[in-house]
């Protein structure tokens, strides 16, 4: 690291102890600065960088709830508001146990770039809470999310902070939250959450856009190379929304998807996994990876020990949790014959990882290019809400192709420019700082 990143990042330590992730994703963009603000001096003098890594607004706040047996809950819920020179503070909510400030701002920091990288006018921000979703009767979601938007509406809005799902939020959660939200503020603002169901505000294509989106992108980098999915062998982790999608789109490119997991294991299934099956146990039923084994039969298996990169594949896409893949499962793939690597998750591959794929000449997508065509279908979804308009599936997912293109583009081109050819982990971190860094810089010292 560039001497005086790394005195930017001792800071960034210092300022913010105990958060691993959110250093983590720090480090990652820091590594490919330094040749951009040794040409650019501008962006150190007005401390740019500095002013990044620096949240402009952090919430936290209590959530109490009462369960079906009459017991009281306090959970803590989030909401960073990172950075607003681009557009309205935009970002989704994860509810998990493991949720904390660190990690809430590590995916706060990442969607920052993620979002400058779609070229549309949405800022960085994220938040969630650190509930248990897993078991909870649909009375009880409805009354954290209840309580929770109580306090978080004052916060947010169209134009200044617009929420949308990630792991544990999906289509039902957001539902009750905006439900919510216009009983508080007396107001069908629609704009103001994102991934909204079909009949009240949603856009086509949401649902499916982050899975889809990181598959348009592998399908890029192997056009690059004169190669297509067709034919190709590919695993994907987790097995919720983002998974789901990506699995949808290699099978309608021709690719097969030969394993899927969760949290206590992996199937594996090598005649390809049953999508139809996979969203009765995973959308409907809220069940469990094990369940698709057992309903599928002698045609797959379940497997509770080891990990889903042990299982050969041409292309892996990890889209389940960050650092879910680490430099072992790394050795493993890359000795499997896998090609590519691209992450439809925040950060699922560990710098150790990252390493092994670059030395072994793995075509690597990383999570704030490979996965922006969620946020980027939430840009949309804004567009027809301001517009009081609903496109076309067709139409929506052309958009999304396209804005996935350019930014394949922009990441290589970037990369290109600054002096790192071919390598989309750099090109994506230029690219996204250097939109980000000029609007601050056009904005004033604020
Ligand atoms: P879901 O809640 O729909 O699914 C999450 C999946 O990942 C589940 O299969 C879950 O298994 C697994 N998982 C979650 N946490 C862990 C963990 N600690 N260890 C092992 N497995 C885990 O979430 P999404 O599909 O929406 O999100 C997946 C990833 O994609 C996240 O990194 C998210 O930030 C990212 N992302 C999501 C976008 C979106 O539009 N939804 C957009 C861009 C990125 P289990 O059920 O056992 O917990
Ligand atoms: O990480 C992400 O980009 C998301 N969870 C989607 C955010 C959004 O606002 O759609």
């Amino acid at each position: 690291m560039d001497i005086h990143l790394q005195e930017q990042y001792d800071e960034v330590l210092r300022r913010n102890p105990g958060e691993a992730e959110f250093h983590q994703a720090v480090a990652e963009v820091f590594s490919s600065l330094g040749t951009v603000v040794a040409k650019h001096p501008h962006y150190a003098d007005a401390a740019v960088i500095s002013r990044l890594c620096e949240p402009e607004r952090q919430i936290i706040f209590r959530v109490p709830w009462t369960d079906d047996n009459g017991r009281i809950h306090i959970n803590r819920a989030f909401r960073v508001e990172f950075n607003s020179a681009l557009g309205p503070y935009k970002g989704g909510l994860r509810f998990h146990p493991s949720v904390y400030l660190g990690i809430i701002k590590f995916l706060g920091f990442e969607q920052i770039f993620k979002n400058a990288l779609t070229g549309l006018p949405i800022g960085g921000g994220k938040g969630g809470s650190d509930f248990d979703p897993k078991g909870r009767s649909d009375g009880e979601i409805m009354r954290f999310c209840q309580s929770l938007m109580t306090e978080l509406y004052r916060h947010i809005g169209e134009y200044t902070d617009v929420p949308a799902g990630d792991i544990g939020v999906g289509g039902r959660e957001i539902g009750y939250l905006f439900g919510q939200y216009k009983r508080i503020t007396n107001r069908y603002e629609s704009g103001v959450l994102t991934g909204k169901g079909l009949s009240w505000g949603g856009s086509r294509v949401r649902t499916e856009a982050t899975g889809y989106g990181t598959v348009y992108f592998v399908d890029e980098m192997l056009r690059a190379r004169g190669e297509s999915l067709d034919g190709k062998r590919v695993t994907v982790s987790g097995s919720g929304n983002v998974a789901i999608y990506a699995i949808e789109k290699v099978h309608e490119l021709g690719g097969t998807v030969v394993a899927c997991s969760d949290s206590a294991g992996y199937a594996v299934d090598e005649k390809g996994i049953d999508l139809n099956l996979l969203k009765q146990v995973k959308e409907v039923r809220r069940g469990r990876i094990s369940e698709y084994a057992d309903l599928r039969g002698g045609d797959a298996s379940f497997v509770a020990d080891g990990t889903i990169w042990d299982v050969p594949a041409d292309v892996a896409l990890p889209c389940a949790t960050q650092n879910e893949l680490t430099e072992e499962g790394a050795l493993a793939l890359v000795k499997g014959g896998c090609q590519v690597v691209a992450e439809g998750a925040n950060m699922p591959c560990t710098p150790e990882a990252t390493k092994v794929f670059s030395g072994a000449g793995v075509l690597f997508a990383p999570g704030k290019a490979a996965n922006a065509g969620g946020v980027a279908t939430s840009a949309l979804e804004m567009q027809q809400n301001a517009s009081r308009d609903s496109w076309s599936f067709e139409y929506t997912e052309e958009r999304l192709g396209n804005i996935m293109r350019g930014i394949h583009d922009r990441c290589l081109e970037a990369a290109d420019e600054y002096g790192s050819p071919g390598d989309y982990q750099f090109g994506a971190n230029v690219a996204g700082f250097i939109r980000v860094a000029d609007a601050m810089l056009a904005l004033g010292v604020i």
